[in-house]
């Protein structure tokens, strides 16, 4: 099993627009008024989760360009001045170079012609000097302008706090900027400036969000100096390209800055609020690198004393955001189990994962043959649980790969209003791209596509998840090309908890795979046809398109993982000494050439009640191992009467009337040519075996003379990356529990 790497989410922002405009006209020094009017916008008139903002709303937002780039945000706080985050100049703990950087001023789309903006060069860029990584503080930067820049309407300085300033917590304030609307999905033309409302989050209630264990291998030190604004639920929030920008909260009239936006885990992440620069507790720092500076920035007082907001939640009843997708009341029942209604086809069965939109597999909807748009968007309908009626279908936005790659056979519809969500109508979570559902995890098949009706019990629906290894190499070898484990993995295997009935076909072989964390369920993955009448035996995860979902519908939410716990790293293989020769002979052994036709002379015919037949293993002299479920069957209480024959398994043919239950042993052959037991298959599987391994000490204990194979004989796992299954693992044990059962056998049965 590979364990899923998980890298620290890199967070500083540094992501050019390309071609914006810079560099226009330097213009000359002017006149200021001596005591300089602050944090007032011109009367009149992403970021993500936010929406654009008015020209001129923010005339202190300034874009720091590099190369021809926005790379970061900053405020004007004096004609000369402007503060922004350190992190957007040190790069590998050196400052870069002034000369490398120019400011716009008042500007708003960064696409057209700057009619209201200016560019300055930079003078300077002054850091504080116990600024070393923005996870330790002090993320902030200076930058002198080489000419001052020329206040109008568009172009304003902020006000900046004193430090003794207070501001409430739960106070609603504003962050702008150019950056990313949401991870990894930058500003789309025109580059327009994004404002976003976010409240201020005390200490403790920050702290007690990012306490909760998610994504980064997280321990986040809230420290002094910086400040959390956002919501427990996330969603609206800054993002990479907003770095340096200002947080700004209006108190009579005038506004402040209370925040440069600094950093954070990820983008409007649940219970991961962004993190700024409390701009307060730099008072006298920036006062002593501006001193001399006329007119220098404004701190005016402080109006008016805040209160402690009641919404502050203390380090005792901190309450965390718990997820609103995936809660499904009985299982089976899904409340985002959408029918989208095409006239002249069956319905195609998706998943609602948003108020108004809606995921379905593409070819239900694209003609193979010409891979047109459909045109009639008017005459479909999508059923949702718990609607008195159908919901009419705004777009239809197929992904684009979807015609030629079974992975990407998804479209997204768009609803013509939004619904409202309840608990029995709301959204499947969808998951991140580094989301690793763990070896075991609950799963269930749900329809996908166009299909026949329910197959049969619910419980055939059920399924645990595979680790990647033994899906690749178990289902790998059945043609059906099953990738070795990656990151992201390349498919989901689930091992299902009930046997397939003999000869009976599953014609609705669509499915998606919903896998369950903490009682949440997450759209793990979705099948193609390929398994004809089986259940699917692999996969392909929906998490690589994650990115794409939420870049067509700006705001489905995708859920970060609930399950942190991984237990221990990697998996081991367990190994014992065991001489291919003992004083009863050699186990694993074939005779050549094969003795009257047996070709496994330790495979023996267990006869149970009479009638019923299963394959024991000979692994002692007195001793078979048979599976447990061959032997007893359900309801019975007591250990049938059962007969072992050696020596002629599949050599003679059954007496009539005789049942064959299918539990075929694996056997698997070591370098040095012996056979060693390694599974034996589980109830209802061809495919999956119980492994013999883990049940070793209660074998060796109860038969004594049991023998195992030397470590070095041991089929080995391959070393991550590469491609080689273990050597004869054609059908091996995912992780099921044994079910074993050791036959003492009577002397005389042997010796006949
Ligand atoms: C960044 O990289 C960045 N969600 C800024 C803010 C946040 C994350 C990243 C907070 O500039």
């Amino acid at each position: 099993m590979s364990q899923h790497l998980l890298l620290p989410f890199v967070i500083l922002a540094i992501s050019p627009i390309p071609g914006a405009l810079h560099d226009s006209a330097l213009s000359p020094t002017q006149e200021e008024p001596e005591d300089l009017d602050c944090g007032r916008p011109e009367p009149s008139t992403r970021i993500m989760g936010g929406s654009e903002a008015q020209p001129g709303s923010w005339p202190w937002q300034v874009s720091l360009h590099q190369r021809g780039g926005h790379i970061c945000g900053g405020s004007l706080i004096a004609p000369s001045w402007v503060l922004s985050a350190a992190h957007c100049f040190v790069t590998n703990g050196t400052l870069e170079p002034a000369t490398e950087w120019s400011v716009l001023l008042g500007v708003h789309s960064q696409d057209g012609p700057l009619d209201s903006a200016h560019a300055r060069a930079v003078a300077a860029i002054l850091v504080p000097d116990n600024y070393s990584s923005v996870e330790l503080g002090a993320d902030l930067a200076l930058l002198r302008l080489a000419s001052p820049a020329r206040l109008g309407p568009a172009v304003r300085p902020i006000c900046l706090p004193r430090a003794s300033h207070r501001f409430a917590h739960g106070t609603a304030c504003w962050a702008t900027g150019w950056g990313d609307i949401q991870e990894a999905d930058p500003l789309p033309l025109p580059w327009a400036l994004q404002e976003v409302e976010l409240r201020l989050l005390g200490e403790a209630a920050c702290q007690c969000l990012y306490s909760r264990p998610g994504p980064f291998n997280l321990t986040f030190q809230l420290l002094p100096g910086m400040l959390c604004a956002g919501y427990p639920e996330g969603r609206r929030d800054t993002c990479q390209g907003d770095s340096g920008g200002p947080l700004v909260c209006e108190e009579g009239g005038q506004w402040f800055q209370a925040g440069i936006t600094s950093f954070g885990f990820g983008c409007g992440r649940r219970n991961r609020p962004g993190v700024f620069t409390a701009v307060a507790p730099y008072e006298a720092w920036i006062r002593e690198q501006v001193m001399g500076s006329e007119p220098g920035p404004a701190f005016p007082t402080q109006s008016w004393e805040p209160q402690p907001s009641p919404w502050e939640p203390t380090d005792e009843n901190c309450t965390i955001a718990l997820p609103e997708c995936g809660k499904a009341p009985r299982p089976g029942t899904w409340p985002w189990e959408a029918r989208v209604m095409v006239p002249g086809s069956r319905p195609c069965h998706g998943a609602l994962v948003s108020e108004s939109w809606v995921l379905a597999p593409a070819s239900c909807f694209l003609d193979p043959i010409n891979s047109d748009l459909p045109r009639d968007l008017d005459n479909w309908r999508v059923l949702l649980p718990s609607r008195p009626r159908a919901e009419l279908v705004a777009r239809f936005m197929p992904h684009e790969n979807a015609s030629w790659d079974d992975t990407s056979d998804l479209a997204l519809l768009q609803l013509q209003t939004p619904v409202n969500l309840s608990t029995a109508l709301r959204p499947v979570c969808l998951p991140h791209p580094e989301h690793y559902f763990l070896p075991r995890s609950r799963c269930r098949l749900a329809r996908w596509g166009r299909g026949e009706p329910e197959p049969g019990p619910s419980t055939l629906l059920e399924a645990e998840l595979l680790g990647g290894w033994w899906c690749h190499c178990l289902y790998g070898r059945q043609g059906e090309s099953v990738p070795p484990p990656g990151d992201p993995p390349h498919a989901l295997c689930p091992a299902y908890q009930e046997e397939e009935e003999a000869g009976r076909c599953w014609n609705y072989s669509h499915w998606s795979l919903l896998c369950q964390e903490e009682g949440t369920w997450f759209l793990a993955g979705i099948s193609d046809f390929s398994s004809g009448c089986l259940r699917p035996r692999a996969f392909y995860p929906l998490q690589t398109h994650g990115p794409w979902i939420s870049h067509v519908t700006r705001g489905a939410y995708l859920e970060d993982q609930l399950t942190w716990d991984w237990g221990p790293e990697g998996e081991e293989t367990e190994t014992q000494a065991c001489p291919p020769h003992t004083e009863h002979g050699a186990c694993g052994l074939r005779p050549e050439p094969a003795v009257m036709g047996i070709l496994w002379p330790w495979l023996a015919e267990v006869h149970v009640a009479g009638n019923q037949v299963c394959t024991g293993i000979l692994v002692a002299p007195g001793w078979v191992v048979a599976a447990t479920h061959c032997v007893l069957r359900p309801g019975f209480t007591t250990v049938p009467y059962i007969e072992v024959y050696l020596g002629r398994a599949g050599a003679s043919p059954l007496p009539q009337g005789h049942q064959v239950t299918s539990a075929p042993p694996l056997l698997c052959q070591t370098e040095g040519g012996s056979w060693v037991l390694m599974g034996m298959a589980v109830r209802g599987s061809q495919e999956l075996f119980a492994a013999i391994g883990p049940e070793e000490a209660w074998i060796a204990q109860t038969v004594g003379e049991a023998h195992f194979l030397p470590p070095n004989g041991y089929p080995h796992w391959p070393p991550e990356g590469s491609d080689l299954c273990p050597a004869d693992l054609a059908r091996a044990s995912g992780s099921p529990q044994a079910a074993l059962l050791l036959l003492l056998l009577l002397l005389p049965l042997i010796q006949g």
